[in-house]
């Protein structure tokens, strides 16, 4: 096993072998080396293939763990809510203040004016979401969000044309595509499984022919792809569409697939042909569109019915934004006529980030359970939703979509919403930073009306800032958890502790742990977090947990790549497809009974709010997008040095945009519309097609006297509106740039 090739601790050191398991989607191991108590280095898996080579930020964590500005003690604010003045108090003081308002509110308004969130963060088994969503079912229950973040899109469609949220291959796989499609997929930055990139540069190495499809040429089209095809970002779905009328033009399509597998196509077929609108969906109608040529439209047909197998990867970056599901819907639809499913090489064409911690057939690790929410049972159930699976249930009711969670508490019942809202408890995220429109955020959170305040943190970010009750957690080194893999490195990985937790600092397990106690509440936790992880190992599939413990990873061998639906494929008979039809539902029956005009039973090209052709437009004429980068993880990262080096924050503008705007390269520019405005350096340059703009997300909010953000804060400018089917519109936004002077 690769740890045994690692280099051997000094004098008086010792190694711990851990996991970082951060909010980036991936799972790398780390070797962390602790003298007196405290981390010197960090290193990372150096052995044998294939490696979970930790990247940056992993290797950086040591100044994480260490940073100034960690949160190491319980306080609470003594100014205004929001001004980020607080009081260092004492965890009796902590725990006895939120039981008290948990309490307080539940009594007086019910549960459901309890608002609960937790993101991503550090994650594992026991700790995060785990533990805290077994403390407030316990506690009575509270109001949810649904809808993620980064893919409900794609989530959407998976469930409706494949009846799976487990659509793709395994990374590894990639080396035997011919042909790959970098569909707004850029894992160079984002890395979206350990080990894509590698898979990447092992398919260029045997000769995959690599074609980025983007509005900017992002890093991983730079380092593997032939081509860029600059797009204008929402509307891939045109591009896709017109690529099925080449196909059906020329009957270039795999007829016997489509035939044998799927349903719909003829009323797609129809759609695509002009025969239901009247509008053929050519390459030239795409182009108007797109912005990308008709005969590089052509030509990518051709080449895509030509070329087996390859791979579409449609990145979940084009499916962030107005109508995004719509992608996905077409993407899979592609990926069917040209027969590339449960293939070798082949790809489902579902969204390439769906993956999660166990969803290859081998890797099962239970997380801490939970008994149901009380709130959810009670509430009414949803409309327009996803068809129902067991581990992606979109019809949960009483729940908040994830767009709506500002309008949610400023307008509460009044506004439609289930309940008025009095206690939000935030935990792993950072709201008025990573959630849409930030105004409305930051108003919501002042809202007189929104009675407390608790944040669980490790960092004072913008959101800690509003906190009424700070409640400081550890780092992942700080405390012992389990993972899974989400790579094609398929393992699983033990989160050693290193260090005690710094300060006052504790673990979520031991916070959920005390609040439970304080609250009353009888058989929260009747085991050590040793005892529970070793309950989660014995359930999973990993071997004997000393000796998990002990390696900190346990890798599992596959013959070969796993490959999505192979069965679906080789043995329809016995393998439908999980879907109502039993097979891929290019055309759904249950969308059609839905019967919503946004959420067509075939997959249509839909203009997104705020695009060009849009009135707004002549005010705010160019298109954002906000992509994730390497030196963060979200707002993650944000104030560790070592990474603010790597890459500074600026927007990145086409010359001719800049040059109409009198902005040269380095200038400080002001990107603004209706709802905010942030200053940030320009960078003037071709790798960003014209008419677009890309603000890296993710920089933490810092407001001037007027309010406006001096950090290129990107959610001042979004707007705070989901996708008919729940996408979080990231990438649909009209701004207009102007130098600062
Ligand atoms: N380093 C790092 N890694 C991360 C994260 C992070 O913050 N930092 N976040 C993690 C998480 S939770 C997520 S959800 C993923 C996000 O992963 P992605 O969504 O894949 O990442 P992005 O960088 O936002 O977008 C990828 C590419 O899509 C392009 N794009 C944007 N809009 C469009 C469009 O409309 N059409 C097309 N064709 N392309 C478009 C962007 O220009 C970019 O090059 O990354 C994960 N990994
Ligand atoms: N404009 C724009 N906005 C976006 C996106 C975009 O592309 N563009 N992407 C969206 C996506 S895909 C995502 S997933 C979201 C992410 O949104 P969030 O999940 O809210 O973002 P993070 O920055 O990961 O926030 C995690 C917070 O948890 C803290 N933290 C880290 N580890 C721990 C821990 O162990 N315990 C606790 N309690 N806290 C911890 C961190 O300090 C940080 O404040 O952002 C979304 N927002
Ligand atoms: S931040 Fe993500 S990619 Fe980087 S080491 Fe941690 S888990 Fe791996
Ligand atoms: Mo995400």
């Amino acid at each position: 096993m690769a740890i045994q090739e690692m280099e051997k601790p000094g004098a008086g050191e010792k190694t711990v072998m851990s996991v970082c398991c951060s909010h980036c989607g991936g799972a790398c191991l780390l070797k962390v080396h602790v003298k007196d108590g405290g981390i010197t280095r960090i290193e990372t898996d150096a052995g044998r293939e294939p490696q979970m080579r930790a990247c940056l930020k992993g290797r950086a964590y040591r100044q994480r763990v260490y940073a100034p500005d960690r949160i190491l003690y319980p306080m609470k604010r003594v100014g205004e809510r929001g001004e980020g003045k607080f009081e260092r108090i004492s965890w009796d003081e902590a725990l006895e203040t939120v039981a008290g308002e948990l309490n307080r509110v539940r009594e007086k308004y019910g549960s459901p004016s309890i608002l609960f969130k937790v993101s991503g963060g550090d994650q594992g088994s026991l700790h995060g979401r785990p533990c805290f969503q077994r403390l407030m079912n316990m506690a009575g229950g509270c109001s949810e969000i649904w809808g993620f973040f980064s893919y409900e899109g794609a989530i959407f469609a998976q469930l409706v044309n494949y009846g799976t949220p487990l659509p793709s291959n395994m990374r590894d796989d990639l080396i035997n595509s011919r042909l790959i499609f970098l569909w707004g997929f850029d894992p160079a930055e984002t890395v979206l499984q350990t080990n894509t990139t590698w898979a990447l540069a092992r398919a260029r190495e045997a000769g995959a022919r690599i074609i980025s499809i983007d509005p900017q040429y992002n890093n991983t089209a730079a380092t593997f792809a032939g081509e860029w095809v600059p797009i204008r970002p929402g509307t891939d779905t045109a591009m896709l569409l017109a690529m099925a009328h080449v196909m059906i033009q020329e009957s270039l399509q795999d007829q016997q697939f489509l035939d044998k597998y799927t349903v719909g196509f003829e009323q797609f077929r129809d759609y695509v042909l002009g025969g239901e609108d009247g509008v053929p969906k050519t390459p030239a109608w795409a182009e108007e569109i797109t912005g990308v040529p008709a005969d590089t439209i052509e030509s990518l047909a051709r080449d895509y019915a030509a070329t087996k197998p390859a791979a579409l990867m449609a990145g979940i970056a084009a499916g962030r934004t107005a109508y995004g599901e719509q992608f996905h819907r077409a993407a899979i639809t592609l990926a069917a006529m040209t027969g590339n499913v449960g293939v070798h090489g082949g790809d489902s064409g579902a969204g390439s980030y769906t993956g999660y911690r166990g969803r290859f057939p081998s890797l099962t690790l239970p997380a801490m359970p939970s008994p149901p929410n009380p709130v959810e049972s009670k509430a009414p159930p949803r409309e327009y939703a996803a068809p129902s699976h067991p581990d992606f249930n979109r019809l949960r009711p009483g729940h908040i979509n994830i767009a709506k969670l500002a309008d949610a508490i400023l307008h509460g019942k009044s506004g439609g919403y289930p309940a008025d809202y009095k206690l939000l408890f935030l935990v792993n995220t950072n709201f008025p930073n990573q959630y849409l429109n930030l105004n409305k955020a930051v108003a919501a959170l002042k809202n007189p009306g929104l009675e407390f305040v608790v944040v669980c943190d490790q960092f004072m970010t913008p959101c800690a800032r509003f906190a009424d009750v700070l409640l400081p957690v550890c780092t992942f080194l700080e405390r012992n958890d389990v993972t899974a893999s989400s790579g094609d490195a398929l393992y699983y990985g033990y989160m050693n502790q290193a260090i005690e937790p710094r300060g006052e600092s504790k673990s979520h397990f031991d916070i959920c742990t005390a609040l439970a106690a304080q609250l009353g509440i009888e058989g929260y936790s009747d085991k050590t977090e040793d005892e529970w992880l070793r309950e989660l190992v014995k359930n999973s599939g990993a071997p004997d947990y000393d000796s998990l413990k002990r390696d900190g990873i346990y890798k599992l061998r596959l013959a070969e790549p796993y490959v999505a639906f192979e069965e679906e494929i080789a043995d329809p008979g016995n393998h439908p497809f999980p879907t109502p039809s039993g097979k891929i539902e290019i055309y759904s029956q249950y969308l059609a009974d839905m019967g919503h005009p946004l959420l067509p039973p075939i997959p249509k090209y839909i203009e997104t709010w705020e695009s060009r052709n849009d009135p707004l437009a002549q005010k705010y004429p160019l298109q954002l997008v906000t992509k994730h980068v390497l030196r963060r993880a979200h707002s993650q990262n944000e104030t560790v040095p070592w990474l603010r080096e790597v890459q500074r924050q600026e927007i990145r503008i086409n010359p001719s945009d800049a040059e109409a705007r009198g902005i040269r390269d380095g200038d400080n520019v002001r990107v603004f519309n209706d709802r905010g405005a942030t200053v940030l350096p320009a960078r003037v340059t071709e790798t960003i097609m014209p008419g677009t703009v890309s603000i890296p997300q993710g920089a933490w909010y810092t407001p001037d006297e007027n309010g406006i953000d001096r950090a290129g804060c990107s959610n001042v400018l979004t707007r705070d509106e989901p996708s008919m089917a729940g996408a979080y519109p990231t990438n649909t936004t009209l701004v207009e740039v102007r130098r600062q002077e």
